[in-house]
């Protein structure tokens, strides 16, 4: 059960998500007056997810930061300096310039992994993390958000299975804001919640409103203290609505009006502040204070921001390598004895227990053969295991049991054979989408005759040489009038059916000339 929380949590969760926003709402305008480098992603509407999940993590947790996570950042201790320096590509940023987003952390105080931009693989990452903070005994919690989007990378499959497998003290945020750049969810996910996708890596999960920041707080706090209690890993799906474009160059004019008018009466910030008036938790003169004073802090880093000095060119070069500059040392806070041989030793003998699945009934087969008692229950009987010794192999059918076990089992009568029953065929799921909805897009016939092998092509010598090239010369001689008459089969011209390797057709050209030498012929 969770513990209520305190008067000053509950102005904390206020006072960053609206620092969130009106950091966000600044970083607006200095995009619009061309100040911000790169690019410029919003959270708007969701700052409750990254404000409620990181407040929920301790000091000694890491957490990795998405595009929309800015929130986060700031409640784990990130300075809005930082932040506005990072995106102005300044000299007096974490990474002095070199990047325009939010690709920096801090791996020594803070505990933040930098974003990785390729969806999905900060879950391999931080199930690692995790790991290694369980290895040196560190007893931290690991925590990584994804998008509805990037819950379809491989990575994000391959990096959730591991750290299932592992037991990894590692939450996932899946930040369902219902869109993947103009892709709405229902497109992309065939389930209907994205919790769904725990139960195939036999993980916990929930399902939690991202609007409501004392849920989102609630609900993590939960799953941390689960995954720190050695129950890990959990994931924890918050529905949300991402209420701008993916950046600032995207209108978002895909997205129903109807959609954002559902959302815009559910803004995280107008819920809390009336939550928080309600509950009688603050009165307008809290609300006033803790406004000036983010308003206060903003005004005083923008400046710094503003005033700070592009990085030096020299600097390029600089810092592109680690030339020793870190200092990489694992933090044991456990005996190092505990993980060195001998104490880091274990018993590599496999026991019923580990094989739950698909077993069958060969425990009690087992069990019967030992007198009542399954192997692992009497360890005293155990034989002394050799590496060259064959050891006992288990089927999960008993008919194929080996013969010392299978002369153990006492007769048991046989089921008679079931009688036979015609197959039923699987009943027709339904389409996801009503098939008229798709117009296929007009196709090109595909060109005749052999294909000019992908990088290779007229100039190419090797392929001049073999008869491909002089079957595909014949072709183009009998059917393409832009091919002089003389079949010379260095004459291609950029029209050339067989440089188009696209299934559409005539649109896209990979040949090296491209639409450059159009209507120059063969040169
Ligand atoms: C592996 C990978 N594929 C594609 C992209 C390009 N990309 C960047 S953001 C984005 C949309 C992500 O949508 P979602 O995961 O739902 O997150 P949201 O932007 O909605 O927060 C895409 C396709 C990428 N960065 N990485």
């Amino acid at each position: 059960m969770s513990q209520p929380l305190t008067r000053e949590q509950h102005l904390n969760l206020y006072y960053y998500m609206q620092l969130n926003r009106q950091l966000e709402e600044r970083m607006v305008r200095l995009f619009r007056q061309n100040k911000i480098v790169g690019g410029l992603y919003s959270s708007l509407g969701q700052e409750a997810v990254s404000v409620g999940t990181a407040s929920a993590v301790e000091k000694r947790d890491w957490i990795a930061p998405m595009i929309r996570n800015i929130g986060a950042l700031l409640v784990k201790g990130v300075p809005p300096r930082d932040i506005f320096t990072q995106h102005m590509a300044k000299y007096t940023s974490p990474t002095k310039g070199k990047d325009g987003t939010s690709h920096f952390g801090d791996l020594k105080d803070l505990h933040i992994v930098s974003p990785i931009s390729m969806l999905g693989d900060l879950i391999p990452v931080m199930t690692g993390v995790a790991m290694a903070g369980r290895y040196l005994g560190q007893n931290i919690v690991a925590l990584t958000w994804i998008g509805d989007g990037g819950s379809s990378t491989g990575a994000f499959h391959e990096g959730l299975g591991l750290a299932a497998a592992q037991k990894a003290p590692f939450v996932l945020i899946v930040e369902n804001n219902q869109w993947a750049y103009s892709t709405p969810v229902s497109r992309q996910v065939p389930v209907k919640n994205l919790a769904d996708r725990a139960v195939a890596y036999g993980i916990q999960s929930s399902i939690v409103d991202g609007n409501d920041v004392v849920a989102v707080f609630n609900n993590t706090k939960y799953a941390v203290e689960e995954c720190r209690a050695g129950r890990g890993p959990r994931l924890i799906e918050v529905k949300t609505m991402r209420m701008r474009g993916h950046a600032q160059h995207d209108p978002a004019e895909y997205v129903p009006k109807e959609m954002f008018d559902f959302w815009k009466s559910r803004d995280p910030i107008v819920l809390y502040e009336k939550f928080l008036t309600d509950n009688k938790i603050w009165d307008a003169k809290t609300k006033s204070e803790l406004d000036a004073k983010i308003e206060k802090l903003l005004d005083v880093d923008q400046q710094f921001a503003e005033d700070s000095p592009m990085p030096p060119p020299e600097f390029a070069a600089e810092g592109v390598y680690c030339d020793g500059c870190h200092d990489i040392s694992a933090e044991f806070k456990r005996p190092m004895s505990e993980v060195t041989p001998p104490g880091s030793g274990i018993d590599i003998t496999y026991k019923l227990s580990d094989f739950p699945a698909g077993m069958g009934d060969a425990a009690s087969v087992l069990k019967s053969a030992n007198g009542g008692h399954s192997q692992h229950q009497k360890p005293q009987q155990k034989p002394q295991q050799h590496a060259d010794a064959p050891r006992p192999v288990l089927h999960a059918n008993p008919a194929r049991q080996p013969n010392t076990v299978q002369q153990a089992k006492p007769a048991q009568p046989q089921p008679a054979p079931r009688p036979a029953v015609a197959p039923v065929p699987p009943k027709p799921v339904p389409p996801i989408y009503p098939e008229d909805e798709f117009v296929e897009p007009e196709r090109a016939a595909e060109p005749e005759g052999p294909r000019v092998p992908f990088g290779r092509g007229p100039k190419d010598k090797a392929f001049r040489d073999t008869a491909e090239a002089k079957v595909y010369s014949r072709v183009q001689k009998g059917r393409n009038s832009a091919v002089p008459a003389n079949g010379n089969s260095k004459n291609f011209t950029p029209k050339s059916p067989a440089k188009n390797f696209s299934k559409s057709g005539g649109a896209k050209s990979f040949g090296k000339q491209g639409g450059k030498s159009q209507g120059k012929g063969g040169r």
